[in-house]
């Protein structure tokens, strides 16, 4: 491991913290039905978002997914916005409309998220179009399961960002699995960063759970966008420790085993980074930390709900 200097890794820490916490205190609540929308939690994939999002600035967009806490919070969405969404409240980022699959905080650069597989990837693509024509500098970071790659616009949207030398880099968090089904029944080879590369962009799968490595992975992917080389693709092995929806584990379910998930505990990256820090540092983290996350759900649950006057408002039709 290269040299780190330990604001990076303070920086890293509190992130992954902060996504943590605000994960366990959702699934914690989750049976009191305060939250009204399904949830689909990333504990155990926070570090891919985390890697990647440290390189963004503000003007940068993301596209995250239906499992999208992560990178919301990772580039900067505002939290108290995003519990509110999921208690369904007036103040919640998307107006109590959407729940946890459709965050957005365009203040952010967060892109509105999509419950249907997919529809995050031609969307960035077209952000990144935008972003080109505006000549601003701006880059656009596309996340996406392993199952999304399954989806036509995956590989249109690939093709057409090559074609057009987008300034976009995509993220796939390759957790092995699309709901219950696992990769050996979907894939006829597990070669996908080389599937990628033939529409001519690097591709390069990160294995090895280190969010460092991520970042440096991320930090190659995005000094080629900048300079104006076109699109980058990286695939990062991950694993969902929770169930596929919803705040518990599903290791009783009979598609997967409870030995898969032990190496990923033992590869945690909060105590690994925490273990780096001092801990007078550390602890000042952790309690700025749950303030923060406190804050934000009781912010949420104190806020109103919808007005039923305002049943139809933001409807087309
Ligand atoms: C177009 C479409 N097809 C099917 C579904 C049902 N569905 C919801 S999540 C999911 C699995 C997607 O897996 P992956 O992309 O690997 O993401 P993960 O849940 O592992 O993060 C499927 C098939 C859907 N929401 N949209
Ligand atoms: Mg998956």
């Amino acid at each position: 491991m290269e040299h780190i200097d330990s604001a990076a890794v303070a920086r890293l820490y509190r992130m992954l913290r902060l996504i943590r916490r605000t994960e366990e205190e959702t699934a914690r609540i989750y049976p009191s039905d305060k939250i009204k929308s399904p949830i689909h939690l990333s504990i155990g994939q926070e570090f891919v978002a985390v890697g990647v999002c440290d390189l963004l600035r503000p003007i940068d967009a993301v596209a995250p997914g239906y499992r999208g806490h992560a990178a919301y919070i990772a580039k900067g969405g505002d939290l108290p916005a995003m519990i509110a969404e999921m208690y369904g409240k007036d103040s919640g980022c998307a107006r109590g409309r959407g729940g946890s699959m459709h965050l957005v905080d365009m203040t952010a650069g967060v892109l509105g998220a999509s419950a249907v597989v997919g529809t995050g990837i031609p969307v960035a693509t077209g952000v990144a179009l935008a972003a080109k024509r505006q000549k601003q500098g701006r880059i656009v970071v596309c996340f996406l399961g392993d199952g999304a790659t399954e989806e036509g616009c995956f590989s249109e949207s690939i093709n057409f960002a090559a074609l057009h030398k987008l300034p976009i880099l995509y993220v796939c968090e390759n957790n092995g699995y699309a709901i219950h089904e696992p990769l050996s029944k979907r894939w006829a080879t597990d070669r996908l960063c080389e599937r990628v590369a033939t529409y001519g962009i690097p591709a390069e799968k990160i294995g090895d759970g280190d969010v460092f490595s991520i970042r440096a992975g991320a930090e190659r992917a995005i000094a080629g966008i900048r300079a104006g080389n076109g699109p980058a693709f990286m695939e990062v092995t991950c694993y969902r420790w929770r169930e596929h929806v919803g705040p518990n584990e599903d290791f009783d379910q009979g598609y997967r085993d409870r030995g898969e998930v032990l190496p990923w505990l033992e590869n945690d990256q909060i105590p690994r980074l925490a273990a780096m820090l001092r801990e007078d540092i550390r602890i000042a983290i952790d309690a700025d930390v749950e303030a923060e996350v406190s804050a934000a759900f009781a912010w949420a649950e104190s806020a109103p709900f919808p007005s039923p006057d305002d049943l139809e408002a933001f409807t087309y039709a």
